[in-house]
């Protein structure tokens, strides 16, 4: 059993290769066409309407008693949380690379987090039939732009023609078997020896058996040559995944451990999980581990195999089957015992925020309804509500992105929106260290414990509380770290809980609004007053501390070593590639310089000229607005995130939640109110 992910920058065929897979393992008669609608993992009505992939789809087919689980992900970067999702699920991938435009912006940033996840993976050539292909060029920019450690199994001859053919290399060619040795025995000390003593003595099998080995370990990557739409190279590559992609390992007898890694509802409206199974067996009516000690029941099970996924008794290590029963499950949960972080993420975040208005006010209630149903199929879409002005916002990818949720609304809620403009997600990081101090009992008469009422020179601590806090900046990646500098044991669990939970939610939101990042926030002081009661009665909330105390208190601390400290705000930068007709350069370079761009001199072949570079992701959606007429519609931009970069000139800010303001006595005013 393998578990594989087909991966890859937007149209290089994902969905087609999986059509053809499943043809040619005898589970479908007819090879269905994304251009024709009628594919099996492009089933949504979005899907085929639009021609790309949206959600990642599991099929599964069954070659030489191996059988394949596979999941067609999303190529468009808008869709990226559907291809991170998957990631932590799969016994390898196979990652494909359209003959003809060759590796593209996002071939790139998947290549690298397969590699930084040592996931292996084999590489598929695609479109060969097509004109314009060119294996060449292609097997070059992979060596340079992806990785070295590659190796062609075989090669392709009448390349643009329908009568393009892969031709694999034979066991008994020398030459073959010479530059895998050679490959190989870097890392393969008998191979090497072997290898040293008599080049031509070393066998294939062994050979083979090795590339299957560092394939396994991901240190070396297969590449396979064909045609999805004709069938050219597709039995190379089954070979492929059949033998030289690690099979799913875990005892079938263990503890029952799996990841979630898509819900979807069904057509009552019942939520469906897809679980990748670890390790250990779950059964129909069984009861579960879930996160937060909860537990789930099972109510039916259903297991993929060959091609569809009929109900099973039980699912079990290595496989991958549908759950009903669990309703409060989400994306990333751990069932039964975990094993993997649930929350690492692989991807940038998205970069993009906008409010979502409903065409008529009486859809307010119905619409968060369903936008939160839509958040718990895709958990980045990370809904957020304005207190002031109740306004719904929404994190997004990009464009294609807000469309696909705006036509969702439509069809599947009957809910009409519209959105206000689309603005950047920046973030903060602190750039010194900051503290600040709050004593408990500042604000108290220490008799009576009686609030001591706010005086000209700024209003005591009026919490029973006393926090202490500095904030020192830290390594971009690290994200937050809660330390403490007071002695364990000094404040109870309770109170220190809520101190962490506070420090991390007050940091949503630093001095300009946006999330802060990167920093150790440490507890150097706490005071607390202890249960007691006045006058016979054992507990009295008024002079005793609460959690309360503390997640009100907290904040003020917070953003008095932030202000300290002080913060720079930084907005998301893409990388891009932009090719257009050499003489529409004139018109594109200033523009791109107008936008903030920042480009290498363009690169041209024949009359084609291309321009790589970084620009704000807050301008990347100008530009594809002006490219076609810039360009006369010839223009095509790739792009995806890079990095961070600190905003200059005029810092942007965001609205900033009512338990988190800058100003002091505000936030004591406004609580003192709600009381
Ligand atoms: N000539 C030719 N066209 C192909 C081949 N593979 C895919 N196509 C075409 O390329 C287009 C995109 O194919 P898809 O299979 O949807 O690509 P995808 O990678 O699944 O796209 P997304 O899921 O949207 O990222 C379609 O028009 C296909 O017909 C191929 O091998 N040869
Ligand atoms: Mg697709």
């Amino acid at each position: 059993m393998v578990n594989l992910g087909i991966l890859a920058h937007v149209d290089a065929g994902k969905t087609s290769l999986t059509e053809r897979l499943l043809h040619t393992a005898g589970v479908i008669d007819e090879v269905g066409s994304v251009d024709d609608g009628n594919t099996q993992t492009d089933s949504l009505a979005l899907e085929r309407q639009r021609g790309i992939t949206i959600k990642s789809a599991v099929v599964s087919f069954v070659i030489d008693d191996v059988t394949v689980n596979l999941i067609d992900t999303p190529g468009h970067p808008d869709f990226i949380a559907e291809v991170e999702r998957v990631l932590s699920v799969l016994d390898g991938a196979a990652l494909v690379i359209s003959a003809v435009e060759g590796v593209q912006a996002q071939t790139r940033v998947l290549m690298r987090t397969l590699q930084r996840l040592r996931i292996p993976t084999l590489l598929f050539v695609n479109k060969i039939d097509r004109g314009g292909a060119d294996c060449t060029r292609v097997l070059r920019e992979i060596s340079e732009k992806l990785t070295p450690a590659i190796v062609p199994m075989g090669s392709a001859t009448e390349l643009g023609t329908r009568g393009a053919r892969f031709t694999p290399f034979a066991t008994t060619d020398a030459s073959h078997t010479a530059r895998l040795t050679e490959v190989l025995a870097d890392q393969d000390d008998a191979l090497l020896a072997a290898y040293v003593d008599d080049p031509a003595t070393v066998p294939y099998h062994q050979v083979y058996d090795a590339l299957a080995a560092q394939t396994g370990r991901a240190l070396v990557h297969p590449v396979f040559i064909g045609s999805a739409i004709t069938g050219a190279g597709v039995e190379p590559l089954i070979a492929g995944i059949t033998r030289l992609l690690p099979a799913a390992d875990g005892r079938v007898d263990g503890p029952a451990s799996g990841t979630v890694f898509k819900v979807e509802r069904g057509s009552a409206g019942e939520k469906i999980a897809y679980v990748r199974m670890f390790g250990g067996t779950i059964h129909t009516r069984e009861r579960i581990r879930l996160p937060g000690d909860t537990e789930g029941k099972i109510t039916a099970i259903s297991v993929f195999d060959r091609g569809s996924a009929p109900s099973r008794p039980s699912v079990s290590a290595g496989q991958i089957g549908k759950l009903w029963g669990l309703g409060g499950i989400q994306i990333g949960d751990a069932v039964g015992v975990s094993l993997a972080p649930s929350d690492a993420h692989h991807f940038a975040p998205p970069t993009l925020e906008t409010v979502v208005v409903p065409t008529s006010p009486s859809d307010k209630g119905a619409l968060h309804v369903a936008l939160a149903q839509l958040a718990e199929q895709d958990p980045l879409i990370n809904l957020r509500q304005d207190d002031e002005r109740q306004e719904i916002f929404v994190s997004l990818y990009g464009e294609v992105q807000k469309e696909v949720i705006q036509a969702t609304l439509t069809t599947d809620f009957g809910i009409d929106v519209t959105f206000r403009e689309t603005t950047t997600i920046c973030v903060e990081r602190p750039t010194g260290t900051g503290t600040a101090v709050e004593r408990l009992g500042a604000g108290r008469d220490a008799s009576t414990h009686q609030t001591i009422l706010p005086t000209l020179d700024g209003d005591p601590n009026p919490f029973l509380a006393g926090v202490g806090l500095r904030i020192d900046p830290a390594p971009i990646g690290s994200g937050i770290e809660f330390r403490l500098e007071i002695e364990l044991g000094s404040l109870p669990p309770a109170f220190l809980k809520a101190i962490e939970n506070t420090v991390r939610e007050t940091l949503h939101q630093g001095l300009h609004g946006w999330e802060v990042l990167d920093c150790v926030v440490t507890l150097t002081y706490s005071g607390y007053v202890p249960r007691q009661g006045k006058r016979g009665t054992t507990f009295d909330p008024s002079i005793s501390s609460s959690a309360g105390d503390f997640r009100n208190l907290t904040p003020l601390v917070v953003i008095g070593a932030l202000k300290e400290a002080g913060t720079q705000v930084y907005e998301p930068v893409h990388r891009f590639t932009l090719e257009a007709p050499d003489d529409t350069l004139g018109a594109v370079l200033p523009v791109l310089l107008r936008l903030r761009a920042v480009s290498n001199p363009a690169a041209l072949r024949g009359s084609s000229a291309t321009i790589e570079g970084e620009i704000p992701a807050a301008r990347v959606y100008e530009l594809q607005q002006q490219l076609p007429s810039l360009t006369r519609g010839e223009g095509v931009l790739e792009c995806a995130f890079s990095h961070y970069q600190p905003v200059r000139g005029e810092v942007p800010s965001r609205q900033r939640s009512d338990h988190n303001p800058l100003n002091r006595k505000e936030y004591l005013l406004r609580l003192k109110r709600r009381a």
